[in-house]
């Protein structure tokens, strides 16, 4: 099964660029980390984004939140991608009809296509919203989560709709590489209707709501530790935010790094656990 390959193996072998890439990056750096920088000042996300950059594979952002949001922002992030080595994630979380959704990722001040390797998506409009964001981001090689769970207490993205998002997966196979999700709900058992088009696809399951000093924060969100979700829950990548750089504007930066540091570590151990059980 996929939880007992390797990154690189998985790597080697994924029909999408950019899973490729953030596959093989996890095994160069040895590091399933993705810092989420959740701050509303751009000296704040790219202070981050840079102290963290040693230890991730990936950068989420929320770009919507930076008050004083400009092009040289962008290319900042992506000058600080290449010089660490690692993927840029616009958490845009899409959720309208085919035709608006291309025109939100494509257009208006932030142009998200133009730099995030990675962007995500809710399946609530139906599978036209893959159609209209397959249209902008698949020639520009970019690939597309979507949100078949969610890690916030009572969330809806359960059961059936977890499902039917796994189904439209897989009939997207050139642009989506993977879920956000709490678990590998892209195993067999899970999909309805026996053998569909692109089963045995390899995807690649992010997750957040991941913590090692504090179980919630009080408004919904849930935390577990790396080890639950890397080992033994079969996600591939684990997403921290206030776990690394505090809350606000960010912790300072010897303690990013420490934070950085014990996420990394303990992410990995995690991921090395699973492939020798
Ligand atoms: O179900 C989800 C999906 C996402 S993408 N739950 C989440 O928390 N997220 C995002 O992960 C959320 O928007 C935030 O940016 C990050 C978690 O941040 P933390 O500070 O709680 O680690």
């Amino acid at each position: 099964s996929i939880t007992k390959r390797t990154y690189g193996s998985r790597a080697a072998a994924h029909p999408i660029p950019v899973a490729q890439q953030l596959l093989a990056c996890c095994e160069r750096k040895q590091t399933n980390l993705c810092v989420s920088v959740d701050v509303t000042k751009k000296a704040a996300l790219l202070r981050i984004a840079d102290a963290a950059g040693p230890y991730i594979c990936c950068v989420k952002t929320h770009i919507d939140i930076v008050e004083d949001f400009d092009q040289d922002l962008v290319q900042q992030l992506q000058a600080l991608a290449d010089k660490h080595d690692f993927l840029i994630w616009e958490d845009r979380k899409f959720a309208d009809i085919g035709n608006t959704v291309r025109l939100q990722y494509s257009s208006g001040i932030y142009k998200i296509a133009s730099w995030s390797h990675i962007t995500n998506a809710h399946l609530v409009p139906g599978e036209g919203i893959l159609t209209g964001l397959a249209s902008v981001g698949q020639p520009l090689g970019r690939g597309l989560l979507l949100l078949a769970e969610m890690s916030a207490k009572g969330n809806l993205a359960t059961g059936d709709y977890t499902r039917k998002n796994v189904e439209a997966a897989r009939r997207f196979p050139d642009f989506v590489m993977g879920f956000v999700a709490m678990r590998r709900v892209d195993e067999r058992e899970e999909t309805a209707g026996g053998v569909a088009p692109g089963e045995g696809a390899d995807y690649v399951i992010m997750t957040p709501g991941v913590g090692l000093d504090s179980k919630g924060d009080g408004m919904g969100q849930q935390y577990r530790t790396p080890d639950e979700v890397v080992n033994e829950s079969g996600c591939d990548i684990i997403i921290v935010g206030r776990g690394i750089y505090g809350g606000g504007e960010g912790s300072a930066d010897d303690e990013i790094v420490r934070q950085s540091k014990r996420y990394q570590e303990a992410g990995w151990k995690a991921y090395l656990d699973r492939l020798e059980q």
